[in-house]
């Protein structure tokens, strides 16, 4: 009984592989130029770890996901379009994927659709939030590798769960966890129904 419960599920780093796909890219792009382990990442911004190895490596990182093809290539993450498959099969249930896009606008916003549609179906795109501010959306639930997520409402009605990463591991952070998809998920969704 009682309302339902509307879950807010982020895209890079919770379904897709961004990491993953920016260091294969990375590598094959700038063979000779040193990198970053996915076991040494820490902190959300890969640009910015980059910048304090060596600073031209700042502006390196960041061509690689201005690439067309980078966000439409990533690949899922273990058990994430199942989970999202299996929410928006519930009952009482909605599920929104809520992702920022990149300020550089060419590529990112269409492959982010492009993705989704091509690994959840046409009708998935009903949805897909893209906004630079997650405060201002609404939901019961907030499932997110980023640790501080920040915007106008300082007060968001989302509770967030940090879902992990290898940039968020080694945090204790004052939020719930998931640890992985084979985490469980439908524990965290049930405990926030009325
Ligand atoms: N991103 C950057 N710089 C980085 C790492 C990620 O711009 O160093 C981008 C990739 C995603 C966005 O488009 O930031 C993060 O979106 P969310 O995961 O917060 O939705």
């Amino acid at each position: 009984s009682g309302k339902r419960l509307r879950v807010l599920v982020d895209m890079d780093g919770v379904l897709a592989d961004f990491e993953g796909g920016f260091l294969k890219k990375y590598r094959a792009k700038y063979p000779e130029d040193p990198f970053i382990s996915l076991q040494d990442r820490r902190g959300f911004w890969v640009s910015t770890q980059y910048g304090q190895l060596r600073s031209d490596l700042c502006e390196k990182a960041i061509s690689i996901w201005e690439s067309k093809d980078f966000f439409m290539e990533l690949e899922p993450l273990p058990g994430g379009l199942e989970a999202v498959r299996e929410m928006a099969q519930m009952e009482n249930t909605d599920v929104f994927i809520c992702t920022s896009p990149i300020n550089h606008i060419q590529h990112c916003p269409y492959e982010k659709y492009a993705w989704v549609e091509q690994h959840l179906g046409q009708g998935f795109l009903e949805q897909v939030i893209l906004t630079r501010d997650k405060t201002v959306i609404s939901g019961d639930i907030l499932i997110d590798d980023k640790p501080d997520i920040l915007g106008v409402d300082p007060d968001p009605t989302w509770e967030h769960i940090l879902f992990t990463t290898c940039h968020n591991k080694h945090l204790s952070p004052p939020q719930k966890r998931l640890l992985s998809w084979a985490d469980d998920w439908r524990a965290v969704l049930n405990s926030k129904r009325q």
